[in-house]
């Protein structure tokens, strides 16, 4: 009796490993997305208003901006300046970010998150942003068809 209970509860969880493992990666990301939203929120009431959104954000920029000169050069960002959002938010090409070039396209983001048009962004919009950028990006190896020869033998 107890040892089929505990094949029974080991199946349990070899099936349940299996269902949760491959999703962990993009759960690992989401579940960021939620601690910045939070962190954003600062008046608790699970929306971001324009000026909480922008708030955080001029923090994330003091935070990028080492040498303390209210630019973010590439050496600043690393890898990230090769990134196509820096170049999106590099609007006079000069290959450094401006805190106006970073708020003009925050806000531009806020617009474009601001799915139902009232002003604020709530979780559900902000994750659904996080998911239509995350699927837009091309990443090695996953979009592609899969090569099957035809074998019709067997
Ligand atoms: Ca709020
Ligand atoms: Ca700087
Ligand atoms: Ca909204």
């Amino acid at each position: 009796m107890e040892g089929h209970l505990a094949k029974l509860l080991t199946s349990v969880a070899a099936a349940l490993l299996t269902l949760i493992v491959p999703l962990q990666p993009l759960h690992a990301e989401m579940l960021e997305v939620e601690v910045s939203f939070v962190k954003a929120d600062t008046n608790g009431d699970l929306y971001l208003s324009k000026s909480e959104f922008l708030t955080f954000a001029i923090m994330q920029f003091d935070m990028t901006d080492g040498n303390g000169d209210g630019i973010i050069q590439k050496e600043e960002v690393g890898e990230l300046a090769s990134g196509e959002e820096f170049k999106d938010n590099d609007s006079d090409g000069d290959g450094a970010l401006s805190l106006d070039e970073v708020v003009t396209e925050k806000l531009r983001d806020f617009n474009h998150a601001d799915a139902n048009r009232d002003g604020k962004l709530s979780l559900i919009e902000v994750l659904e942003t996080y998911q239509r950028q995350a699927s837009a990006e091309p990443e090695d190896g996953q979009n592609r068809p899969m090569e099957t020869p035809a074998d019709s033998g067997r």
